[in-house]
């Protein structure tokens, strides 16, 4: 069949039914493919039945030796597979041999070596390796907690430390306040965000933003801007028309939030933007605006249709991660095009902007080295007529 039928949804299920499945059948019988589909994304995490095509098994398969990658700190290799998932991703049609990918741009040895052993068995050995390695394992599993990098899952894996019962109960380990409030909103922060939620969460910001500044803008971004049904988290820009309004505008939204009853937790960073040390002469992953990260309750009675959360949650209630920026009125446009996403979009734009044309882009402002001169943008359509490209939307940026 081509058919997914059984979901699984708990890792230590899905760990002992695969065994199971492997045990039973260490070949597939004809006609039939026994995959471990536990590293599909978003459709999976829906719990919804998909439809097995191969060019999907290909993509999660490079997804998942990009995050091992990633786990590793090996950047180098972790783009190089994200950005052949997201040129498969952009292809119009399905993918039946490697003929047809050998005009691709962005797909090298290895990548190929991967994708014609998905056209050949159906599975990815090497991806199949990794998704039963315990290191890959472990990371995957403290990673999820937000907080948690490569770099503590590795300190605590070094230690010995394989669950999250072990970290919990290892009295050598501090864990720092991000930490402490993933493990207690776990369930609900590592679970997907629905559309209908971040439309409630736009209203709620719009009302707090508001009723302190009643000039303020605020846009909702990320991947909930480009249509995307199911996010991490809700992503905003924030301002005012008024330069230099957006210095209290972020600390008087937090505040609100609090004064509802809301806010379970703010990492607020002021700006440390400064025009003069523009342009940048290294891009850096990070912009310097004023920028809260929060943990908000969200009330189930403000989402239409309902919470997203599991069948028998009588909370009423979730915890939602939601991150606030503010950058000041000049700069709004670069702001939003640069936290639309997505992030492989962000990434070839500014590659764009320097290879061909001779452009610094950055979430602050563009630069024509060319000319030596900031070229002005009020709206994101002023930064690609610069750039010389014609407009996309949002929807259409889902590299
Ligand atoms: N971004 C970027 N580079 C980064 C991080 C973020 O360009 N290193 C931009 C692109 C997306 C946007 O910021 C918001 O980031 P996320 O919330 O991580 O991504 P998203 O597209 O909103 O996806 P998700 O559904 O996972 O939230
Ligand atoms: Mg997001």
């Amino acid at each position: 069949s081509d058919k997914v039928t059984h979901v699984v949804s708990e890792d230590s299920q899905a760990a002992s039914l695969w065994k199971w499945l492997r045990e039973c059948a260490p070949a597939d019988p004809p006609g039939v493919h026994v995959l471990d589909i536990s590293w599909f994304t978003d459709s999976m995490r829906e719990g919804k039945p998909v439809a097995v095509e191969t060019r999907h098994l290909i993509q999660d398969a490079f997804e998942v030796l990009a995050e091992n990658y990633e786990f590793n700190e090996m950047d180098g290799s972790c783009l190089a597979f994200r950005r052949a998932a997201s040129v498969l991703k952009s292809l119009p049609m399905a993918v039946r041999s490697l003929r047809e990918t050998q005009d691709l741009p962005c797909l090298g040895e290895h990548t190929k070596a991967v994708m014609e052993e998905v056209l050949r068995c159906g599975r990815s050995f090497e991806v199949e390796k990794l998704l039963s390695d315990e290191r890959y394992q472990t990371f995957k599993l403290f990673t999820s907690v937000f907080g948690v990098g490569p770099k503590t899952a590795d300190k605590w894996y070094r230690g010995g430390l394989r669950s999250f019962s072990e970290v919990l109960a290892d009295r050598s380990i501090h864990l720092n306040q991000m930490q402490q409030i993933g493990f207690l909103h776990y369930g609900d922060i590592s679970g997907v965000v629905s559309k209908a939620e971040a439309r409630s969460l736009r209203n709620i910001i719009d009302e707090a933003a508001r009723a302190t500044t009643p000039a303020a803008k605020v846009a909702l971004t990320g991947g909930f801007c480009r249509e995307k049904e199911f996010g991490h988290d809700v992503d905003f820009i924030v301002t005012t028309p008024e330069l230099g309004g957006e210095e209290t505008l972020l600390p008087k939204i937090i505040d609100e939030l609090k004064k509802q009853g809301m806010l379970l937790y703010c990492d607020y960073h002021p700006s440390t933007f400064d025009i003069n040390k523009l342009p940048s002469p290294k891009f850096e992953a990070m912009d310097h605006y004023a920028k809260c990260f929060l943990i908000l309750r969200l009330e189930g009675s403000r989402v239409e249709g309902g919470l997203h959360i599991a069948e028998g949650d009588n909370r009423g209630w979730r915890a939602v991660r939601v991150d606030l920026v503010s950058p000041p009125v000049d700069r709004y446009a670069f702001a939003l095009l640069g936290w639309s996403g997505s992030r492989q979009f962000e990434r070839d734009l500014r590659r764009f902007a320097r290879a061909k044309r001779g452009m610094l882009l950055d979430n602050h402002a563009l630069y024509d080295k060319n000319k030596n001169e900031f070229l002005a943008a009020s709206t994101e359509k002023d930064i690609f007529a610069h750039l010389g490209l014609e407009y996309i939307e949002p929807w259409q940026r889902n590299a």
